[in-house]
């Protein structure tokens, strides 16, 4: 195979593999083009460098840029989850990040929701690397625009269902805000690694963290997919769901939960979900050693690309 290097710039089609040594060349998503053209692309990988919201740890703004550079570990070993090289088919292209304005939290929804947008209206699906998870209520807006109340695959440590006014850039409450502005819908959402209790739990179902650690990984994914009943699905995945061994780089760790191992075989059986969306949220690799983190992040994103690709695969 001939080697490639810069291949954010230099690749001659929006399908081809890149081989930049793992060391070198500039870092996009997987060594996806840098473009901000959406003619062609399939699927679209996009940074929201946003931390304003997180209530302990800040720095998941610095998400994007590590989970970039984390994946760079697959150029040389390339890893088939679904036995399917994700590119040879699949036209996926690296967007760059979200432009927000650091001194106007206030603005912040409507500029990803609206950024979001541009994407979902040109057909591709959308990947989205956080940034803490306030990112996730804007994106769910955009998403269940085009597609109605959406099934909600959230995989988190938190419930993230706490007090919220409406108004409030708080990465606590995404859920109940989008459970009662009918953007999800409770009944076919489910909620994978919860190990903290908040007020109120929207009528979502819980697999809580000492019931993930009891179950198989293919017992996980079937409730995920017999829950979801063929809606159409959002997937978003905090980092923080994983073990703080697993992924210590995240602003608000929570003791006892999954590994990484099993986490990504529940999402390698998750092939029949009808995923329109999806996110990482929560890597801050301020708090990170060897990359540990922003590795499981890169990972469960390259994993998201793997659920979209089968799900085009199918026809669906
Ligand atoms: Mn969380």
């Amino acid at each position: 195979m001939e080697k490639t290097i810069d291949h954010a710039f230099t690749a001659k089609d929006l399908t081809s593999a890149a081989t930049d040594p793992t060391y070198a060349g500039v870092l996009s998503f997987m060594r996806r083009r840098y473009t901000k053209s959406l003619d062609g692309a399939d699927a679209v990988v996009w940074g929201i460098p946003f931390d304003a919201a997180t209530s302990n740890r800040p720095g998941a703004r610095f998400g994007p840029q590590a989970i970039r550079r984390a994946s760079a570990i697959f150029d040389n070993d390339p890893q088939y989850p679904f036995q399917r090289d994700l590119f040879a088919e699949m036209a996926v292209i690296d967007y760059g990040d979200c432009l927000l304005d650091y001194g106007n939290h206030a603005a912040t929804p409507e500029a990803i929701e609206k950024q979001a947008a541009t994407v979902l209206d040109s057909g591709a699906f959308l990947l989205s690397l956080g940034g803490d998870h306030f990112v996730t209520w804007p994106l769910l807006k955009a998403h269940a625009a085009k597609h109605g109340p959406l099934a909600l695959v959230h995989f988190d440590a938190h419930q993230d269902t706490w007090y919220d006014d409406g108004k409030r850039i708080d990465h606590g409450s995404f859920v109940g805000r989008a459970a009662r502005e009918g953007l999800i819908d409770p009944d076919r959402s489910i909620q994978i690694g919860i190990r903290t209790h908040a007020p109120e739990d929207c009528g979502i179902t819980i697999l809580y963290g000492h019931q993930v650690e009891d179950m198989s990984a293919a017992d996980i994914a079937s409730q995920i997919i017999s829950h979801t009943k063929g809606a159409p699905a959002y997937l978003t995945f905090d980092i923080d769901c994983l073990d703080p061994a697993y992924a210590p780089g995240t602003g608000t760790p929570v003791a006892g939960g999954p590994s990484s191992a099993k986490i990504l075989s529940v999402l390698q059986k998750l092939h029949q979900l009808d995923i329109r969306g999806a996110d990482v949220v929560e890597v801050a690799p301020a708090y990170d050693h060897a990359d540990i983190t922003a590795i499981a992040g890169a990972t469960v994103a390259m994993y998201m690309l793997g659920l979209h690709a089968e799900r085009r695969a199918a026809g669906r």
